[in-house]
């Protein structure tokens, strides 16, 4: 398998911690979504968005839940990484929800303060952006365990999604916004502690 994208994403990020956890060897390549490197991307992904996984057939995969739910349904039920019942799958699932609006807003507002020239910047729109951002780092905060993780004493695929939304925020918005989100930070520092984790942090790419 390969999985296309920068870390610096945190739709490719999870992806590639999906498939850390469960074992899954895949190749990378770290194709950019701007710059000189769009022309090759809508070569792979038409709508010129990453991730992509491609399987050892050539099928090419996109958006990261479709990828994660094949992984998923793929993987032996030791290797899966949401509970397969409710209430615990529901709650994962609100969890992975939750942090994968974070990085969707945290995206939106990366690309509005970071690549809008600034004459078109609409600084109401970020406003909006921002609290959208720390709103959501709020509620996972509410909900985060203080030890361990969402998956217990194992990151589960809800982890996934909050590290890398979290790490998103630090590391892409530091000088734009900073939340306050203590036991999130906490968790992914566990969490990138972990070799499955912490190597694909966008620090490393
Ligand atoms: N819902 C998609 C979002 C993917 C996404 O927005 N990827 C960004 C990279 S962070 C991208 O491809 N941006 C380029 C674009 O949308 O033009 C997923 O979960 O895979």
């Amino acid at each position: 398998m390969k999985v296309y994208g920068h870390n610096l994403s945190p739709f490719v990020r999870r992806v590639k911690i999906w498939l850390s956890l469960q074992g899954v060897s895949f190749s990378e390549d770290a194709v950019r979504v701007g710059g000189p490197d769009y022309e090759r991307l809508l070569t792979i992904s038409p709508s010129g968005r990453v991730p992509v996984l491609e399987l050892d057939d050539g099928t090419r995969l996109t958006d990261s839940m479709a990828i994660c739910d094949y992984l998923e349904t793929e993987a032996s039920a030791e290797k899966r990484l949401l509970p397969s019942a409710n209430p615990a799958r529901r709650d994962a699932l609100q969890i992975f929800g939750q942090a994968n609006s974070v990085a969707e807003k945290a995206v939106a507002l990366m690309y509005e303060a970071k690549r809008r020239p600034e004459e078109h910047r609409w600084p109401e729109w970020m406003e909006r952006l921002k609290g959208q951002v720390l709103g959501g780092m709020r509620n996972l905060e509410a909900h985060c365990p203080e030890d361990g993780f969402f998956g217990g004493e194992r990151p589960n695929g809800a982890d996934a999604v909050v590290v890398c939304a979290c790490d998103f925020v630090d590391f892409a918005l530091a000088d734009v916004i900073r939340a306050d989100a203590p036991n999130v930070s906490a968790l992914a520092e566990r969490a990138n502690a972990r070799s499955e984790i912490g190597r694909h942090h966008p620090k490393l790419a």
